[in-house]
């Protein structure tokens, strides 16, 4: 039988890395997307990646962006996936006050380019597109897949016009199109300027006697923080359903930034006060205050439950920022002791 092929654009990021690495041990062949630069941003995949020379190689990059709307055609043309993820994005909140136009091209004009050359490649493909909690911006939770959206930001505005355009060609052309509505979800292979990475990162870098202090922003905000792998599970079962449709993926749990603060200082016997500033600059125009998921719908169709909450990812975080900054000068020695999880 022949290997089910799936496209992922965004592969580089942190949720392209775990999903292909998921596809890949469920014996799919995989493509991704990557962009050109002048450096290499490959980090998070590098070890999946093997000659495309090899008969055994499964996973194939093509330089694309979702900017190049002909581009992505003559992918899909050639490569006609069973499935395609959506998971590129201008995908940082603040930045996207910095970049609303460019959050609007990428993130939201992005997702009706890839649609559009689904369309126009005729393929029967099936259709994950990353949508977000912060949708619901204003709305206070809890937030289901019910709850008005109302959002706060550039990037949620995006996210705003690629949910629904998803959600117009399910209805228009009858594709197989679905909305994972997926709130916070993190890693040691999250981005170092999301807030959860840049407190880990710091805990291991004060540990290490190497940083004194950290700047933060709004400490008060809540979020429903998850573990990217469990998440990336979430999205193939979503597009192994009989019938499209939308879902949340979330905890359940929110806690403050504060709250995971402590937790992470306290798990490398630290204590945040003594080492935390503030910095209005990472402060936004508008916050969104607290998002918690009910993810009832995914538990009762997908079978899907998150099993990690805030508390157990920031001391897992930390551990891997730990061994992660012991390894950096002699990977090859220390690398044998990293927990399996971190690539
Ligand atoms: P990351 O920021 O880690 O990854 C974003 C990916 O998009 C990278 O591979 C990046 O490439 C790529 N990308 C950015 N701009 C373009 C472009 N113009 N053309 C092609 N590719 C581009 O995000 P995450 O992995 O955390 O998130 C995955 C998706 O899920 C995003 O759409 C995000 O908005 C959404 N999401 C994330 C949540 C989370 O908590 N992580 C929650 C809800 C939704 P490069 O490496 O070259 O920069
Ligand atoms: P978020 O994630 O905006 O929820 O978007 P982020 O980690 O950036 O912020 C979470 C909360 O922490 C507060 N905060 C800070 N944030 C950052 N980045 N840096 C700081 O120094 C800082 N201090 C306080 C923020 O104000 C905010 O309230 C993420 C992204 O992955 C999106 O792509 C995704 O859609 C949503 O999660 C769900």
């Amino acid at each position: 039988m022949a290997r089910k092929r799936a496209l992922i654009t965004g592969i580089t990021g942190q949720d392209g890395s775990y999903l292909a690495e998921l596809l890949l041990a469920k014996g799919y062949e995989v493509h991704g997307l990557i962009r050109r630069a002048s450096t290499f941003n490959t980090q998070r995949i590098d070890h999946l990646y093997q000659d495309p020379h090899d008969p055994e190689a499964r996973l194939f990059l093509h330089y694309a962006d979702l900017g190049d709307g002909a581009r992505l055609v003559t992918l899909l043309s050639e490569i006609r996936p069973a499935e395609v993820y959506n998971l590129a994005a201008q995908s940082h909140v603040r930045v996207s006050f910095d970049e609303p136009e460019h959050t609007a091209d990428v993130t939201g004009t992005g997702a009706v380019r890839l649609l559009e050359a689904v369309r126009l490649a005729g393929i029967e493909t099936r259709f994950y597109q990353a949508s977000s909690s912060e949708l619901y911006g204003a709305t206070p939770p809890p937030q289901d897949e019910n709850s008005p959206f109302y959002p706060r930001s550039p990037y949620a505005a995006a996210k705003l016009y690629s949910y629904w355009i998803t959600k117009n060609y399910r209805e228009a052309y009858d594709l197989f199109a679905v909305n994972g509505i997926l709130f916070n979800h993190e890693s040691p292979r999250r981005g170092e300027t999301f807030v959860t990475r840049k407190i880990t990162r710091a805990v291991a870098a004060i540990k290490a006697g190497q940083q004194r202090e950290l700047f933060m922003g709004n400490l008060d905000s809540v979020r429903d923080w998850g573990y990217a792998p469990e998440y990336v599970e979430g999205m193939w079962r979503m597009l192994q359903t009989d019938t499209p449709d939308d879902y949340v993926l979330a905890t359940g749990v929110g806690i403050t930034v504060r709250d995971f603060l402590q937790t992470a200082f306290e798990h490398a016997g630290l204590d945040w006060q003594d080492h935390v500033r503030f910095d209005e600059r990472y402060l936004r125009p508008t916050e969104v205050d607290a998002l918690v998921g009910n993810p009832k719908h995914a538990e009762a169709d997908l079978g899907w439950k998150a099993s990690v909450d805030g508390h157990a990812l920031a001391r897992l975080m930390v551990d891997a920022d730990i061994a992660a900054l012991k390894c950096a000068g002699t990977p090859w020695v220390d690398r044998v002791d990293l927990p399996s999880w971190v690539a």
